[in-house]
């Protein structure tokens, strides 16, 4: 039975999600305008988030007239969210970027591929390799990521190159690679419907990931659905156990609940024995987590403690963890998500039906950028400092071996620091738009304002970082181009070009060829010439990897197939039927990625957040999503209409009613929010969903970055945009 979560949230006056899945006629989506009759249907991938739902584009003469969620996928069975009934009409927006603009006025391709190519040359020829940088994305095409890696270090001599995924996936990447040895995540989303007991930790899937949602509202097992969050969320009110941490605790409650499970005897020792290494040294370490102390700095009490690592332990039998961005964005996320993966293997809840230690991805092809994205990883998840990795890249992408630099690219916090020294001097954004999402945003822009060339590849010509760019490149968007993302549960999906781009707007492909070629290094990447092409050269980088998918026997078969997850080799594709390979988890046999195919328990004690509340800032700032209907800085979300009307007109800081007591604030009145770097206005919402002490701030609105704080995971680099020191002031 389908539920609607929104609705279980009292205290909630926004639009209802749940109302927009369940009842899309109510709202106009899905009817095909009186005056056209589609003559054709294409399958496409919907393009926002990683959740990766399958989407019917009806089609006449060739165009996209509308669309509505494919019911055979086997990702969504018939569901999406606002955002991606809406995809098509984000498309129609005054703001799309038609031409490219050079010192903000209108030029024409020649002119501007000249000027791009004549002041990267300049800076790189001056200043030497690591003088200029990309920035790319999880939101365009695995196909012309990888291009856009190619032409800019194979092609072009860049030495760095990183992407808005290090705000999002990094920490992921990090835990997995030392725990099982390859950026891994191990699930398939059958594990929603086949747990006994789902831990969601940081994660608001109500809001963030809705159609996984609807996956977990399909379990029939009665699942135990605990939320550890901070805040009252929609995904708590719908679970039937929340644990409100408080903020930036969760390592200690990990360990805790290590030291509760070893304590009560929850382990599963045969797997631990067979398939691990380390255990010794965590539960040793894991013994100074009592219970007391646990609560002390969780806030959770010891009972609810003892409830929580019994419910694992009698998980009848299978557990399932997940995490998003209330882990990644941390000062010590990859230990955390470690602390997460370490439950996981103790316990034995992974390579099974409904268990696993999961990341959940963010956006709709932030796994296709893990592996092919050319920027800290060679691509097919090689490494740029091992000979071999060159030699075999080389030969697979038939790039001189000389070509590939034998160092990975700095982080992209590094490049930002880079370039207020001086030493990088002009950065090329692609598809993200950082003067908005990127942390503490007036020392960003500030620093942004010092480049000596700022170039923004983007759909939209008004976003807060085209505006100041020297170069915009006007870029096609989702449905005017083709090729493939990789979902959350590494499935691979094509998405079809289903109309034209506006005016001279080009896909990211068709850029990236026209620079290779004024550069004078097209020939170098003769054999990139088409998505499928590159597609090819990327199943062959990922050879005996584990993300081989030299299986694939090209786009056809992922359109037929429903997607394709990875692995799939060539040996695994002679037994394979899209009907019973619907479903795939990794780790069934309990190997692991590493030299000696065990998993490793990694541990390290826990730290106080570098900001703390002091008397001048006593309050705790979080931010993440707002609504479904709003995606990141809004570029796209803010074109429609009818999201338009399921937003807050207004931003909103949720604020407990017994502070808005102290400070004398209203409902519905106006604040100042100020932290040493930035303050700004907004209305207030009182609400018991946040705790005393701590407050909320959806990221939507562009102002908000001025206040986070920036540090940073040591081992991901990944900013930690949910723990910040504020002051309250009311402006009346
Ligand atoms: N509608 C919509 N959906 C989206 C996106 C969007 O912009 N809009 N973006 C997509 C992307 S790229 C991403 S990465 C995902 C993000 O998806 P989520 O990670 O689910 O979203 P967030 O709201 O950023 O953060 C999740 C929760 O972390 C909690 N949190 C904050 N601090 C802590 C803490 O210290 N500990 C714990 N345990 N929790 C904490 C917050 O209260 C919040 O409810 O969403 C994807 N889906
Ligand atoms: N305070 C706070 N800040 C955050 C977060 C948070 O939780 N709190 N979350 C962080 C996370 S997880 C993420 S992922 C980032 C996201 O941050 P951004 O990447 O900056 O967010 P988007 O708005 O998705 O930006 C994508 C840009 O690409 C453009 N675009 C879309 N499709 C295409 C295309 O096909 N080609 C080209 N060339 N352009 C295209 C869009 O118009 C848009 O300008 O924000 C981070 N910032
Ligand atoms: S859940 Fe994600 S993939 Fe599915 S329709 Fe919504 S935005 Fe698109
Ligand atoms: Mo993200």
């Amino acid at each position: 039975m389908i539920t609607a979560p929104a609705m279980t949230f009292r205290e909630w006056t926004g639009p209802l999600t749940a109302d927009l899945v369940l009842e899309p006629a109510k709202f106009g989506l899905g009817q095909v305008p009186s005056h056209l009759v589609p003559d054709a249907t294409a399958k496409a991938i919907c393009g926002f988030c990683s959740t990766g739902c399958g989407l019917k584009i009806h089609l006449k003469d060739g165009e996209a007239i509308n669309l509505t969620p494919d019911p055979d996928y086997p990702v969504n069975f018939g569901s999406a969210c606002p955002k991606g009934w809406e995809a098509l009409s984000v498309l129609d927006a005054p703001d799309r970027a038609t031409m490219p603009l050079l010192h903000g006025k209108p030029v024409d391709w020649d002119t501007a591929l000249r000027f791009f190519c004549d002041n990267m040359r300049r800076i790189l020829d001056q200043h030497g390799p690591g003088a200029a940088a990309f920035l790319s994305t999880g939101q365009i095409m695995f196909e012309e990521m990888a291009l856009l890696g190619a032409l800019a270090k194979f092609g072009m001599g860049m030495l760095h190159g990183d992407g808005n995924t290090r705000q999002c996936m990094a920490t992921a990447v990090a835990a997995y690679k030392e725990s099982f040895g390859f950026d891994a995540p191990p699930f398939t989303y059958a594990d929603f419907e086949e747990s006994d007991v789902l831990v969601f930790i940081g994660a608001n899937p109500c809001i963030a990931h809705p159609i996984m949602w609807q996956r977990v509202l399909r379990n029939k097992r009665s699942p135990e659905i605990i939320v550890i969050d901070p805040r009252t969320t929609e995904t708590s009110m719908a679970a039937t156990r929340h644990y409100a941490i408080k903020p930036k605790s969760d390592l200690a409650l990990l360990y805790g609940l290590a030291h509760l499970i070893i304590r009560d005897g929850g382990l599963d020792p045969a797997f631990i024995e067979a398939h691990t290494n380390g255990f010794e040294e965590f539960a040793a370490f894991a013994a100074g987590f009592a219970p007391e102390r646990v609560s002390a700095e969780t806030g959770i009490s010891i009972e609810r403690l003892i409830f929580l690592s019994k419910t694992i332990i009698s998980g009848k039998p299978r557990v399932s963890f997940w995490w998003t961005m209330g882990i990644n964005q941390g000062h010590q996320a990859t230990r955390t998500a470690q602390a997460i993966i370490n439950l996981a293997l103790m316990t034995g809840n992974i390579g099974k039906p409904g268990t696993g230690a999961n990341s959940i991805t963010g956006q709709c092809n932030a796994m296709g950028s893990r592996l092919f994205s050319n920027t800290t990883n060679l691509l097919g998840g090689h490494d740029f400092r091992d000979a071999m990795h060159r030699e075999k890249i080389a030969h697979a992408t038939g790039i001189p071996v000389e070509r590939i630099p034998g160092q990975p690219s700095l982080a992209y916090d590094q490049i930002i620091q880079a370039a207020d020294e001086g030493t990088v001097k002009a950065i090329w954004f692609v598809a993200t738009n950082p003067s908005h999402s990127w942390v503490d945003q007036n020392e960003m822009n500030r620093i942004l304002d010092k480049l000596d060339f700022l170039v923004v590849q983007d759909m939209y010509c008004s976003t807060e970082t085209a505006k100041r760019a020297h170069l915009v490149l006007p870029a096609a968007g989702w449905g005017e181009k083709e090729g493939c993302f990789i979902n959350s549960e590494r499935r691979i999906g094509h998405s079809p070009k289903v109309r034209r781009a506006p005016g001279q707007a080009l896909a990211d492909f068709h850029i990236f060829r026209l620079i290779a070629q004024y550069w004078g290094c097209g020939e170098l990447l003769r054999e990139w010439s088409s998505p499928e092409a590159i597609f090819r050269i990327l199943q062959r980088c990922s050879e005996n990897q584990p993300c081989d998918i030299t299986g694939i026997h090209g786009y056809e078969m992922v359109r037929q197939s429903g997607g394709v997850q990875w692995p799939l080799t060539a040996d695994q594709a002679s037994t394979f039927q899209a009907s019973s390979w619907k479903e795939r988890r990794l780790f069934e046999d309990g190997r692991f990625f590493t030299s000696d195919q065990r998993a490793k328990f990694v541990f390290e004690a826990p730290e106080a957040p570098p900001e703390q509340c002091s008397a001048e800032y006593p309050f705790i700032l979080m931010t993440g999503r707002g609504t479904s209907a709003q995606w990141h800085t809004e570029t796209r979300t803010g074109k429609s209409a009818i999201l338009e009307k399921m937003t807050p007109a207004e931003l909103m800081l949720d604020l407990h009613p017994a502070d808005a007591v102290t400070l004398g604030v209203r409902d519905g009145g106006k604040v100042r929010v100020v932290t040493k770097r930035g303050e700004l206005t907004t209305k207030v919402r009182l609400t018991s969903c946040v705790k005393p002490g701590e407050v909320y701030l959806p990221m939507h609105d562009p102002r908000v970055n001025q206040l986070t704080h920036a540090s940073f995971d040591p081992h991901s680099r990944q900013p930690s945009y949910k723990h910040s020191a504020v002051r309250i002031e009311s402006t009346h």
